[in-house]
């Protein structure tokens, strides 16, 4: 039988955190078991906002690298970077033709990026979402594993794919393009928001998320940190003078503290109920060491192979390559039947 398809993408946009490995790429290394999957790294998405050229260049390759190091097959599934594949811009012509503008208007993520400078953002940040959704669709994935803050862009997603299957639901009789089961062009892809840690907090910060573009690099774990690193900035985090509750219940409220037991949790691959079995009453002098270690632990293997790998560009960029060009034998097809539907002269 078909394995379903799933379909994600990392932007390369630096300092790769603790964030982005739970939420995302240890989701991503998971579901190869039993899905066909196609991991991307989403260089155009990163562009929306301004990106040193030879930096992306750098970025690239290390989300590259830490796909691999966390154990992506790339030879069994596919890795590529997304401005290799055209597709991806082209159906995003498309779907912005379907999609409509008071949608992309409630979109938050565009609202938080922008801030309050909102005249002056690049148009390619407002669009995001509907790259993002030709992202999706044109490989017809039917999962996508993202952490919390993506999934309102994944709803989008679903209202564009079944607007063009609304829209030009005749046309696609017509050609006889109906997925069977789907009844539409477009299947509408299901978001996985699953796993060990959908959303990890910043460590100055628990009721922000831990991201990449935080001025404070203390406010998250980079995969590229030392053990001195991580050790210092779990030492720092921000924290309440209780000590841990005996219970989930009495994390409530308290958003650091539920920050750092769900990490603990989320590596350690146990419940926050057994995190507190083990700590509940005990001070932060004393979980922070056993987080820091555990921290250590795990993201140090990780760590030493994506230095490993980076120390060869030359393979990484081959990877990309081979990659991009299993994703357009896949892409390119369903391109064209869009252009068909849409009434393109070919
Ligand atoms: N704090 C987080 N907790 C859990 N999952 C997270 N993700 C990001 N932050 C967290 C998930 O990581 C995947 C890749 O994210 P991305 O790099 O494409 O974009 P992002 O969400 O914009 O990442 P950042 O770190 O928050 O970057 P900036 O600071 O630029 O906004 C996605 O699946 C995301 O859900």
């Amino acid at each position: 039988m078909k394995k379903p398809r799933v379909f994600s993408g990392v932007q390369p946009t630096g300092n790769l955190h603790l964030g982005n490995y739970l939420g995302a790429i240890v989701r991503f290394v998971d579901l190869q078991k039993d899905h066909e999957c196609i991991y991307c790294v989403v260089d155009m998405h990163a562009i929306t906002v301004w990106q040193d050229p030879k930096e992306l260049l750098r970025s690239t390759r290390e989300v590259t690298a830490a796909f691999l190091a966390a154990g992506i097959d790339a030879k069994e599934h596919i890795v590529f970077n997304q401005s290799q594949v055209s597709q991806h811009a082209e159906l995003a012509w498309v779907l912005n033709c379907v999609a409509r503008i008071g949608w992309l208007n409630r979109m938050t993520q565009f609202k938080e990026k922008a801030g309050k400078n909102r005249e002056n953002a690049s148009v390619g940040l407002y669009d995001y979402p509907v790259l993002m959704a030709a992202d999706i669709l044109a490989y017809h994935a039917e999962k996508v594993p993202v952490g919390e803050d993506q999934k309102q862009h994944l709803e989008l997603t679903r209202d564009i794919a079944q607007k063009f299957n609304n829209d030009y639901a005749e046309r696609i009789a017509e050609l006889g393009l109906a997925g069977e089961e789907k009844g539409g062009f477009f299947p509408l892809p299901e978001p996985l928001i699953q796993g060990p840690a959908t959303r990890v907090m910043s460590l100055r910060d628990g009721t922000k998320k831990m991201s990449k573009s935080d001025p404070s690099d203390y406010s998250r774990i980079n995969l590229s940190d030392d053990p001195d690193t991580i050790a210092k900035k779990i030492r720092k985090a921000k924290t309440d003078p209780e000590p841990l509750p005996e219970t989930v219940e009495g994390l409530e409220g308290r958003p650091e503290a539920a920050n750092l037991v769900g990490i603990y949790a989320a590596l350690a691959g146990v419940s926050h109920e057994d995190v507190l079995r083990q700590f509940g009453g005990k001070g932060f002098a004393e979980f922070k060491p056993a987080l820091a270690e555990l921290v250590v632990e795990k993201l140090s293997p990780v760590n030493a192979e994506m230095k490993r790998i980076l120390a060869d560009p030359g393979y990484i960029d081959e990877v990309l390559r081979d990659g991009a060009e299993r994703a357009r034998a896949i892409a390119a097809p369903i391109f064209e039947d869009v252009k068909r539907i849409v009434g393109f002269l070919m």
